[in-house]
């Protein structure tokens, strides 16, 4: 047997042992028919499983790296554009960026898409990825590899009122993906109410928040926390304090000559949804459009979706959860 077939065999007997691994864990089903599966403590997609597995096995971070975590439909396409202008803007002037022709998530990985999806053992060295490494994930904080703690690299987390966030997902998910035939698709009514359990992808919702919240407090030079109301709210100073924390501050004569607002427009809904690219193009897999992720960017349309009723059950909900540790969502009233 070559080295090839060898290393092909193990590979695919590395599959099996990883699929009869997941398939031991507890499952549920997401709101469209499809199974969910819980690994430690979180519920994932199939695919997102034995990637998060994986990448908790496998992940060498370097001191240089920096991840972008966030709770599903947060604004991860948004702080993709974000980072990636910071870190590479002496490279490309923003007339000049990448993100004029291809989609943020093309030059930012996520982790459990493209990086482990296929292969649990990525070569992510050998100037594959140049540095600094800027990678995406909505891994929980407890799930983490061991040596990105360790590490010196950079955390940035963002997250989002949840009641904006369901909506988001759930809106997402019931227009861009196939159901399952065999399945009655919960209403959205059903489905709120799995999402305040916790049985939703990469849930529960609340864990995710306040893991990150908590890191954020014990060492804040390791872990920024972001909300995308606040930045919705302020993004020059919000991109300024990205800049410093990640070690790419903006210097006096770029803040003179408009750095700070040239990226912003850059990367604001408006622009990044009219561009072409996220108007007709599709991902590379799934046939999923660009489109899909930028739907409409404001911050508290829950109110034309969401019963009074329900709201009131999610910030009960949200005092109970996250108590007194300083955490917290604005969250409306719809009449307000
Ligand atoms: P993902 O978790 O699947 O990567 P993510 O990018 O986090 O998705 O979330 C998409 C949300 O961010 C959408 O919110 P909406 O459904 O409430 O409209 C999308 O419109 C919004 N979004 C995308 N890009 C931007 C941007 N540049 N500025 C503000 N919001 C944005």
């Amino acid at each position: 047997m070559d080295d090839k077939t060898a290393s092909k065999n193990i590979s695919s007997e590395g599959d099996k042992l990883m699929e009869e691994l997941v398939q031991t864990l507890p499952q549920e089903k997401n709101w469209v028919g499809y199974t969910l599966y819980q690994y430690q403590g979180f519920w994932y997609p199939l695919v997102a499983a034995k990637a998060i597995i994986s990448f908790q096995s496998h992940f060498k971070a370097h001191d240089t790296d920096i991840f972008l975590i966030t709770t599903p439909k947060s604004g991860t396409t948004w702080l993709k554009a974000l980072i990636f202008s910071i870190v590479n803007r002496k490279q490309f002037p923003h007339t000049q960026s990448p993100l004029l022709t291809t989609n943020p998530h093309d030059l930012v990985p996520f982790i459990e898409v493209s990086i482990y999806s296929k292969n649990q053992t990525p070569d992510l060295e050998n100037g594959n990825f140049p540095s600094p490494r800027i990678f995406a994930t909505h891994t929980p904080y407890g799930t983490l590899p061991g040596s990105i703690l360790k590490s010196n690299c950079r955390i940035v987390y963002l997250c989002r009122n949840p009641l904006d966030q369901f909506i988001s997902d759930w809106l997402y998910v019931v227009n861009n993906f196939p159901r399952n035939e065999d399945f009655k698709p919960f209403s959205m009514e059903e489905a709120f109410d799995r999402f305040c359990k916790g049985t939703h992808a990469f849930g529960p919702f609340w864990e995710h928040v306040l893991g990150y919240w908590k890191m954020s407090l014990e060492h804040p030079e390791k872990v920024l926390f972001l909300k995308y109301e606040d930045l919705k709210e302020d993004i020059a100073s919000n991109l300024k304090t990205l800049a410093d924390f990640l070690g790419y501050p903006f210097s006096e004569e770029e803040i003179r000559q408009g750095v700070v607002e040239e990226i912003s427009k850059l990367c604001s809904f408006e622009t990044l949804k009219s561009l072409e690219v996220n108007v007709s193009g599709e991902r590379p897999v799934g046939r999923l459009k660009n489109s899909a992720f930028f739907r409409n960017g404001k911050v508290g349309d829950w109110v034309n979706f969401i019963s009074q009723e329900m709201a009131d059950r999610m910030k009960q909900l949200s005092e109970e959860r996250y108590g007194d540790s300083g955490l917290k969502f604005d969250l409306l009233d719809k009449k307000a």
